[in-house]
């Protein structure tokens, strides 16, 4: 199969492509960051598949779509589409939040993942078959205080997802929204803007999820029968009940 990973230089997506990768499956592996794409490509090449990185930031709609229409040959054949990239930016409340952090969320998370989906869900409507799992969060669900802007839209993707199994359900086209609670990966830093001490403080005192435990859940979702779809799934930490409670140590 073949398996396109957006924001696979880092966390969650890093770990999705490398998760495909030891199964077999040829990987697009997408970013901003060329030579974490470069480093990522030659370890999934070590398990005998091909990879193909593409280097281009998600909101950049031109760069996506130049980028994507002139995929040729197999990597067309796009089985698995695992809209990945995104971020939050700014943890304020909303009387004090930067433009600039909102409009990074907005053209990311929602614009962005548009772009991608919108080149490859024609070729997966075109041949009937294939998957576009969605990176959602537990902040597309519930909102927590300062995270209005990044809750709003993870509660896009939220209906993106279901908007697109809707409009796919004739192609036979499966759409699965994946929710995680914390992930210990690099979103913290790139939230605090580098803030060492604001982001180690998102996980302290409980055991966070690992990037790997939500690329296992994407696997499990990825390899159910044909006739079965995981419409939406929430995974969190042992320790966090929701959104804002954590039982912290
Ligand atoms: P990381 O910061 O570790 O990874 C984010 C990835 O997205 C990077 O590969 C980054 O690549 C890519 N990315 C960000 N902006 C762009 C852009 N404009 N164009 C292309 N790629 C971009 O964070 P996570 O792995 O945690 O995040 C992955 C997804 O999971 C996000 O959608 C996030 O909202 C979601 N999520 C995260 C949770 C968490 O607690 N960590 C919980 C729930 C959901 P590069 O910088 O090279 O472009
Ligand atoms: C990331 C999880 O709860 O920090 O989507 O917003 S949270």
């Amino acid at each position: 199969m073949i398996v396109l990973v957006t924001g696979a230089t880092s966390g969650i997506g890093q770990a999705t492509a490398k998760a495909f990768a030891k199964l077999g499956n040829d990987i697009i592996i997408t970013g901003r960051r060329n030579d974490r794409l470069l480093n990522l490509q030659r370890e999934l090449e070590a398990y005998s598949v091909e990879v193909l990185p593409l280097c281009f930031d998600v909101r950049d709609k031109i760069a996506t779509q130049n980028t994507l229409s002139s995929l040729s040959g197999k990597w067309k054949e796009i089985d698995i589409l695992v809209n990945n990239a995104g971020l939050a930016a700014g943890k304020e409340p909303m009387q004090e939040g930067s433009l600039t952090d909102w409009e990074q969320m907005i053209d990311t998370n929602i614009k962005g993942l548009l772009y991608v989906s919108r080149e490859v869900l024609p070729l997966m409507c075109k041949k009937k078959k294939g998957h576009i799992i969605n990176i959602c969060s537990i902040a597309g669900k519930e909102v927590y205080a300062d995270g209005g802007v990044y809750c709003a839209t993870k509660a896009a993707v939220d209906f993106l997802s279901k908007g697109m199994r809707i409009d796919a359900l004739p192609y036979g086209v499966k759409v699965t929204n994946v929710c995680p609670g914390a992930v210990d990966t690099e979103f913290s830093m790139v939230r605090f803007k580098g803030n060492e001490e604001k982001s180690a403080a998102t996980y302290k005192g409980f055991k966070p999820l690992t990037a790997e435990d939500v690329a296992q859940t994407i696997i499990y979702c990825s390899t159910l029968p044909e006739h079965v779809n995981i419409n939406d799934i929430v995974i969190m930490p042992t320790a966090q009940a929701n959104c804002s409670t954590f039982f912290r140590q």
